[in-house]
């Protein structure tokens, strides 16, 4: 197996080279916009998802690489929790060569589980491949993309296509969330939680106030380069979302950052902190005060804290959106912060150091 050409970024443009990050800024920004039309493709693609995802007995598979297995691991558990389904997300390259050690003999069985595959490109080999493979053992296959004209689209029987979320930048942002608001509103609507769909629809709103309020604060913490080592605390559904803004400072940024769920952290990473550290709680409801117990006892360690959560915390959502249906708005702040602090190191955000948009392998 050897890796083939990438996806070769073309030469940046004069202009792109001028002013670094002027793609990642504005597609963070316009976010507000990809998620009214991920709502409304969410809507309009229910029917046909209900049809295809059988029975409640059938367990469901997400599979995705990079930020899209970090966006399967929100959407397990999003399903798990709307649908009452049996769900699993396994990283693309997993599925396909270490499926036992992930699944067992799960997809062996008559009634075989769903398998969502999750990919911005529609175009990453082990994704393609693990749907092909799928399909060739008389699996179905649903997929979620921001490309319609892609290899994925092509290959799977019903797609949720979010065109809107595409984007210049090589680190997911708008592609991300587009995904995972058009995956948290299905989950709603498939699981009959009518009134918390309706909330979700203030989700826009409530994400462009969010960047007029915190904006500015979240960008002066992205800009001290005193802090060194940043890390993403998040349980539930709230793990995945924190593993995709850590991939988001790591690579934007080129900085040293973990995801943990929050009282993990204690055993063992903790060790750690320091007066360069910056944690970042990503606060549930449920268990918001034994998160901020351990945002407590770090800042007592020397920590920089920076909590993220609907009150009570330094930023604050007020949405009056329910929990199961705000996650998307945890991440347009924190790539903002991520961002910022890329261009502080004067690096390019939009061109993140070694990375290319999508990974081609030669697989055969
Ligand atoms: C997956 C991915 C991204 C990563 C980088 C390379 O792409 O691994 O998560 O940030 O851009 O590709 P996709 O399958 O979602 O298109």
């Amino acid at each position: 197996m050897t890796m083939l050409s990438h996806h070769e970024n073309t030469p940046p443009s004069e202009e792109t080279l001028m002013t670094p990050g002027k793609h990642t800024l504005h597609e963070i920004l316009s976010q507000p916009q990809v998620w009214l039309s991920a709502l409304q493709e969410a809507e309009k693609a229910t029917p046909a998802w209900r049809a295809a995802l059988g029975d409640e007995d059938t367990p469901l598979i997400f599979i995705g690489c990079g930020s899209t297995y970090y966006l399967s691991l929100a959407a397990a558990a999003l399903f798990r929790r709307l649908t009452s389904r049996l769900t699993f997300a396994v990283p693309g390259g997993e599925f396909l060569f270490q499926q036992a050690d992930w699944l067992g003999d799960l997809t062996e069985r008559n009634a075989k589980p769903v398998l969502i595959a999750i990919s911005r490109s529609g175009s990453t080999s082990e994704t393609i491949h693990a749907v092909r493979e799928y399909r060739r053992r008389g699996g179905r296959v649903l997929a979620v993309t921001n490309y319609p004209e892609s290899e994925l689209a092509g290959e799977a029987e019903e797609a949720l296509l979010l065109p809107q979320g595409q984007e210049e930048s090589v680190a997911q942002t708008r592609s991300f969330s587009s995904m995972f608001v058009g995956l948290n509103a299905l989950a709603a609507r498939l699981g009959g939680h009518t009134t918390l769909w309706e909330a979700m629809q203030r989700l826009p709103e409530a994400a462009d106030r969010l960047l007029n309020r915190f904006g500015a604060r979240t960008r002066q913490m992205g800009e001290d380069l005193n802090l060194e080592r940043f890390y993403f605390l998040g349980s539930g559904l709230r793990y995945g979302l924190a593993s995709e803004v850590s991939l988001k400072m790591k690579e934007m940024s080129l900085s040293h950052s973990e995801p943990f769920p929050f009282l993990e952290f204690r055993h063992g990473p903790m060790s750690m902190v320091n007066e360069q550290t910056l944690l970042i709680g990503l606060l549930s409801e449920r268990n918001q005060a034994q998160e901020q117990a351990v945002l407590d006892e770090m800042q007592a360690r020397g920590a920089q804290i920076l909590s993220l959560g609907e009150q009570q915390a330094v930023v604050t959502f007020d949405s009056e959106i329910p929990e199961e249906g705000r996650g998307a708005l945890y991440l347009p702040l924190l790539q903002w912060m991520a961002c910022h602090r890329s261009l502080a190191k004067g690096l390019d955000p939009d061109r993140p150091h070694n990375l290319t948009a999508v990974v081609r392998l030669n697989l055969s």
